[in-house]
């Protein structure tokens, strides 16, 4: 989680991730629900290529349903399969898995095509921090633990874990920066939890996402903090806020960085409902 992402360390990341797609076939992009634009690699189209892609949008039980169907509808009307998953639904690992199937049905048909025979394809996982790469990973092995194959190339030492007889995972993530240019995409990527909190002030965070609440889920402040609406200032919130919950320093002054914790916590637990930022 600590990741600095200085220049020579996404060099490397950047490397590490090419050197890891020479093995696959397709390629599992996540991306979070709750920012499926925001949370996305800014260089990961220039190294992926025109490799097949999945996009698997996480955290889907902390984003709102609706907006996660328009992404999804978004990712498709580009050729790419897309899917919203929660990790600790069967059901939604089940549909991915099913979703392999069907790109290992296209991809074996190439490889007919050309004379090649049948084989499991072969994918990596690929995200920002964060994101849910290697808690999906573990849910997919937990299927069938990982094996050494009797088929060559899917051996432990070469970190291949057999989901199913047709799908065969990298064990080892490829971790990509997120992006950092625009201050916009920085709160967002701060309030669900990608870019650590010392980088941007937490007073920020919390404001940045009360005016997006504000703006977008009135009625999930007005339920969660008792707010009323009229109320223009958002410091006048923190105020509301601080008194309601007993965010309070020694003389019954309101602290504010701890309504500002508060609110950034709530957030990321799904207190504040289901939201979208993208
Ligand atoms: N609510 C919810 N939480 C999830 C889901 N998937 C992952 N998480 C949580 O997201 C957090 C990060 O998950 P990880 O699997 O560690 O993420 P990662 O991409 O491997 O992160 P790095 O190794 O730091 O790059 C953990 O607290 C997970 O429990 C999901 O579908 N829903
Ligand atoms: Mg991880």
């Amino acid at each position: 989680m600590a990741i600095q992402w200085y220049p020579g360390h996404m060099a490397k990341a950047k490397r590490e991730v090419q050197e890891q797609l020479k093995k696959v076939d397709v390629v599992i992009e996540l991306v979070d629900a709750r920012a499926p634009e925001s949370s996305q690699n800014p260089m990961l189209q220039e190294v992926i290529g025109d490799k097949r892609r999945i996009f698997v949008l996480m955290k889907r039980d902390l984003a709102d349903e609706k907006k996660t169907q328009k992404w999804i509808s978004f990712f498709e009307g580009q050729g790419h399969q897309a899917i919203a998953i929660d990790v600790n639904k069967k059901n939604d690992i089940q549909s991915f898995i099913q979703l392999t199937k069907q790109l290992s049905v296209k991809v074996n048909e190439k490889r007919e095509e050309k004379g090649v025979n049948p084989r499991s394809i072969r994918a990596m996982v690929i995200g920002i921090p964060n994101v849910g790469k290697s808690t999906l990973i573990n849910r997919l092995a937990k299927k069938k633990t990982a094996e050494t194959g009797d088929k060559p190339g899917v051996t432990k030492k070469q970190q291949w874990i057999k989901v199913t007889n047709f799908f065969d995972l990298l064990d080892t993530p490829g971790i990509l920066w997120p992006k950092f240019e625009d201050q916009e995409v920085g709160y967002k990527l701060a309030a669900i939890g990608t870019i650590k909190d010392q980088i941007l002030h937490l007073d920020d965070i919390a404001i940045y996402v009360l005016n997006f609440f504000k703006n977008s889920y009135p009625s999930h402040l007005i339920d969660r903090y008792d707010l009323k609406m009229e109320e223009e200032d958002v410091v006048r919130w923190f105020d509301h806020i601080g008194k309601k919950r007993g965010c309070l320093i020694a003389g019954g002054e309101v602290d504010y960085e701890k309504v500002a914790d508060l609110i950034i916590q709530d957030l990321r637990n799904g207190y504040l409902g289901k939201v979208t930022f993208d």
